[in-house]
């Protein structure tokens, strides 16, 4: 059978963060788990990057969108492999090969009637990239991005897709599978009790520029989402390559909450215009929270997945992304409880049997496995648990429901445990008359972790293969042909390896996230908490509260001038808010004459010291690379004055 998953196109405004790791573990981990059930599988992802936010992104870097969009897109797909997840086909909206799919579906769509020219007024938020009702807003602001939206007049071309509105209420009613988890398909539901307006699909080039061109009227762009959402049909070579055949009557998408609308609506509309067939199911998972505040690169509350790979490992990282959220519900995301769960459930649960088993193993039986003789009631619950395991482990896969796999794995890894402290092999080992029994014991514990590998494959893949190769299991997975009990191998060499996953002192590594380094930022209107925890005992770390006492400031430089007699000093005078007086050692670098109406970060709080006769207020950030040194600034224009946090 053959399977096609998408995630969601990231938009190339900003880095990759956890939200976007989590839907591509999530689609990386299906795809892993449809190879091993006997699948051809396609699995895509990639950049979503025209429109305003991407231009707006780029010129506050001084860069042309396409460079910029190259620059961050170059990240996601560089992040993906450190996160093992492994697409097999990355997109993005500026090949040239998606802008010719896009402008030819837009001609299909004209040349039947579907778009037309019309005057519209609407409450536009850029955060969306789309038009907001009324009722949507709460407190008169975007629940998502919690700025009010901006009410734009403008004449622009419509999307005829209030036309398919009844044929899409049936489709998902006889479909009853088709949005999942229940509770979307109902929201979507409910939303289609109104009439459906017709979808606004351009913008003006005098308004924006980067987009893809309409081909039948050159003053106008595509709206963001008729150019997104069509990436799933370019991936596949829409509409004459033979992947495009095979794999679209089985497309499923994975998304969050926040663009149920376009997936739900948008785009199966827009299939039907086209004579195309809906994508088979969508996927909605809830938010990744940070003090009860959706992690989003505009409210700038940030975990990112280079951090979490560094602090936690990969297979950590999403054992902990899959095991914690209910597909569907939002999650918070802390380092305590990632930390609490990588020491119980992982080095505990998992590392502690795979370890004791494998070292008896090595201990009792120089390191073969042993035959198996007949199976006691005991051992039987265990084998049985573990063959039940499987299945209980697919359904749920099947059913996206992650946590509950998961779950499943860890019942038969906690009796598994149970079964070597009642039956104390090591007791056995003293006993000749009583090996038949202790290899028996043994075997079962090997039988049960290579049932358990097998689950694990697709969760935690680098796992997966070390603990495979530590049983001495050399074929590929296959969750079909593998899952009777009985598949290990008498006489098979095993070896215990190094423990799968280290134990985590809490407070030290906990520390400088949830404290405040830059990979989180406090929510705006959330007060900073205390920090609670001792200060980490590593060398050269400091403590927030040691931190919180520099104060950094954006300065203006206002003027620059030499000091007399030497060579390496300036005399700044900047506007941080109130003027003051800086001595720089930055004269080897820069001439006075370039550095006013620089914004600059400085150190505002040190004590005021003399440096060649002239009294020093502060002190001004810069990078060092060598002999090189650059001057500290800020991305986008903000008042001097403004706190560094
Ligand atoms: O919406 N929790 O791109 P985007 C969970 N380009 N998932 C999160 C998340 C969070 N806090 N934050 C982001 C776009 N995500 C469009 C999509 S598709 C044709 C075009 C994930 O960069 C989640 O998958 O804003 C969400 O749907 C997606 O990132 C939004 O990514």
């Amino acid at each position: 059978m053959s399977y096609y998953i998408t995630t969601p196109i990231f938009y190339v405004n900003a880095q990759p963060h956890l939200g976007h790791a989590y839907t591509s573990i999530i689609a990386d981990t299906i795809s892993r788990y449809k190879r091993i059930t006997g699948n051809t599988v396609r699995f895509q992802t990639g950049t979503d990057e025209h429109g305003d936010k991407i231009a707006e992104a780029a010129g506050q870097s001084g860069v042309s969108p396409k460079e910029y969009a190259d620059r961050i897109s170059a990240m996601f797909r560089e992040t993906w492999p450190t996160l093992d997840i492994a697409p097999d086909h990355f997109i993005r909206t500026t090949d040239q090969e998606h802008i010719r799919t896009v402008q030819s579906i837009l001609t299909k769509v004209h040349d039947q009637g579907d778009i037309y020219f019309s005057e519209y007024t609407g409450l536009y938020c850029k955060g969306c990239e789309r038009f907001l009702t009324a009722k949507e807003l709460v407190d008169g602001n975007c629940p998502d991005h919690l700025k009010p939206p901006a009410e734009i007049a403008e004449q622009n071309y419509f999307f005829r897709m209030s036309r398919y509105q009844d044929w899409l209420i049936d489709h998902i009613k006889t479909n009853p599978d088709f949005i999942q988890p229940e509770r979307y398909r109902n929201e979507v539901l409910s939303f289609l009790k109104e009439p459906l307006e017709d979808l606004c699909i351009s913008r003006p080039t005098s308004r924006l520029t980067w987009g893809i061109p309409l081909p039948f009227d050159d003053k106008f762009v595509t709206y963001v989402w008729f150019d997104a959402l069509i990436n799933y049909l370019t991936g596949l070579g829409y509409p004459d390559q033979p992947d495009f055949d095979e794999y679209w009557p089985v497309a499923e998408h994975v998304i969050a909450k926040d663009i149920l609308k376009p997936h739900a609506i948008y785009w199966p509309t827009m299939l039907k215009s086209l004579g195309l067939p809906p994508f088979r199911r969508l996927h909605v998972h809830g938010y990744w929270n940070i003090d009860g505040i959706k992690m989003s690169k505009s409210i700038g509350n940030v975990v990112g997945p280079a951090q979490l790979v560094e602090q936690y490992g990969v297979d950590a990282t999403r054992y902990f992304l899959l095991r914690e959220m209910t597909f569907g519900l939002d999650s918070s995301f802390s380092d305590e409880v990632m930390i609490t769960r990588q020491n119980a459930d992982l080095s505990n649960d998992l590392g502690n049997l795979f370890s004791r088993s494998l070292t008896m193993v090595a201990n009792f039986c120089e390191g073969r496995v042993p035959q198996t003789g007949p199976l006691t009631e005991e051992d039987q619950a265990l084998a049985d648990a573990a063959t039940t395991m499987i299945t209980s482990f697919s359904a749920h896969m099947e059913a996206f429901e992650f946590n509950r796999a998961l779950q499943a794995i860890w019942q038969v890894i906690s009796l598994a445990n149970k079964y070597i402290v009642t039956n104390a092999p090591w007791e056995l080992a003293k006993d000749p008359a009583l090996r038949p029994r202790l290899e028996t014991v043994l075997y079962t514990l090997l039988e049960t972790l290579r049932l358990i590998t097998l689950c694990l494959h697709p969760i935690m893949p680098g796992t997966a293969a070390r603990m495979s190769s530590s049983l001495g299991i050399i074929t590929p997975p296959d969750l079909l042909s593998q899952s009777n009990w009985g598949g290990t191998i008498p006489a098979t060499a095993v070896n215990t390896g190094p423990a799968l996953f280290p134990r985590l002192k809490k407070q030290a590594t906990a520390e400088p996230r949830q404290e405040g380094t830059p990979a989180t930022k406090k929510a705006p209107g959330k007060k900073d908490s205390k920090p609670t925890s001792p200060p980490p005992s590593s060398e050269g770390l400091i403590t927030f509260d040691q931190f919180r006492q520099t104060e950094l400031r954006v300065a203006e430089i206002i003027g620059a001038e030499r000091i007399a007699k030497s060579d390496r000093l300036l005399k700044l005078t900047v506007k941080a808010p109130e003027e003051r007086i800086i001595v720089a050692g930055i004269a080897e670098h820069y001439a006075p004459e370039e550095l006013p109406g620089r914004k600059v970060i400085i150190v505002a709080n040190l004590k005021p010291t003399k440096l060649m006769g002239v009294e020093s207020h502060g002190m001004v950030l810069a990078a060092k690379e060598g002999d090189r040194l650059v001057l500290s600034a800020v991305a986008a224009d903000i008042a001097p004055g403004s706190r560094v946090a």
